[in-house]
């Protein structure tokens, strides 16, 4: 049972991560701004997304993304205003997205520029027409030292593991951003009429073992054959129960779910998507510190996820990411599988 309102106290994310750069002395607050700029972003971009079907935001933007996906309108709404609010604070150097080819310099020659900021900025944007749970991920790098501003690529091809905070808003029955800067895991819901997202959940712990698992079945004959064995594990209670399945095709609400209720997530490598289907510097990574910070795992069927070192902006993983006793039995049947 979630603990009562009055067990927790009424703290904005905005005070909340106020009083969590304090634990960094000295912190001129550049950091607490940058979150700010996308705390208000996805203000905007929530009440788009629940008056969707009310303007003429709906459906396709009639272009392609660089992903080759077909932009919906909401993308391209979600992208610029991440990009305006971000690009309006002075300590970020660098953007990228998951709709945008290339990073964006967003802050020539400014010296305090020491942010990269990469984003998903509306995961799962094809639900939308039929309101189902959308999401924006994001993931928050410092400047390596001794790296140029226009050398944009390094910036953002750092592993996982460097990032300094991470973060999604969900949209869905209610608004909640669940964010990390590697002190625990925090989440806020959104209040309307306040227009401020209020803390809800507090310190996140994902449960050791759950009750689902979170995976599309429609590709299990694709799957290498370990992976067909674990979900068959989780199916028929080699694990101590039987799992239910849960499965929602929208990455950030299947994790959200994983992530307070237990159980684990899979995409995994598929005769489509050899390598998995989704990005690992704004999908994976962002997820992978969350779970890790609310002790859980995450792994890409070989490794840590936060461990690997990235080629390209844009390139894909596979993810499995849940509870202790899921993510043991995956070691086991998969990864070991694989080493053998
Ligand atoms: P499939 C949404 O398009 C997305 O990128 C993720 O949010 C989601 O987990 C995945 O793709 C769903 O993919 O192949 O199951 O439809």
């Amino acid at each position: 049972m979630s603990e009562s309102p009055a067990a927790v106290p009424f703290l904005t994310a905005q005070q909340h991560i106020l009083d969590d750069q304090k634990r960094f002395p000295g912190s001129s607050g550049e950091f607490s701004s940058l979150l700010s700029g996308i705390t208000m972003a996805t203000k905007m971009i929530q009440d788009k997304v629940r008056r969707a079907g009310l303007s003429d935001i709906i459906g396709e933007h009639g272009d392609t993304n660089i992903q080759g996906e077909r932009q919906q309108k909401l993308d391209v709404y979600s992208n610029e205003v991440l990009i305006h609010f971000l690009g309006l604070r002075d300590s970020v150097g660098i953007l990228a997205s998951e709709e945008n080819e290339k990073p964006m310099i967003v802050h020539q020659g400014a010296e305090n520029a020491n942010y990269a900021v990469v984003f998903d900025p509306l995961d799962g944007s094809s639900n939308i027409d039929v309101n189902v749970s959308v999401g924006t991920t994001f993931s928050i790098l410092r400047r390596p030292p001794g790296v140029a501003l226009d050398d944009s690529d390094q910036w953002v091809l750092q592993p996982g593991c460097k990032q300094i905070a991470a973060g999604y808003v969900v949209y869905g029955s209610s608004t909640i951003l669940v964010y990390s800067t590697g002190n625990g895991v925090h989440g806020f819901t959104l209040d309307p009429s306040l227009g401020a997202y209020i803390l809800s959940h507090p310190n996140i712990q994902m449960p050791e073992q759950g009750p689902y698992y979170s995976v599309n079945e429609a590709y299990l004959d694709s799957f290498p054959q370990p992976y067909v064995e674990y979900i068959d594990r989780l199916r028929n209670g080699a694990l101590g129960h039987k799992y239910a399945s849960r499965y929602i095709g929208s990455m950030v609400a299947d994790f959200h779910r994983t992530l307070l209720k237990g159980g684990v997530f899979l995409y995994p490598p598929t005769e489509a998507n050899p390598g998995g289907k989704l990005r690992l510097l704004y999908e994976a990574n962002p997820i992978a510190f969350l779970a890790e910070q609310a002790g859980g795992v995450a792994s890409n069927g070989h490794q840590r996820v936060l461990d690997i070192q990235p080629d390209s902006i844009h390139q894909r993983t596979p993810l499995i990411v849940g509870g202790r006793a899921e993510m043991a039995d995956f070691e086991r049947v998969v990864v070991q599988s694989d080493a053998s």
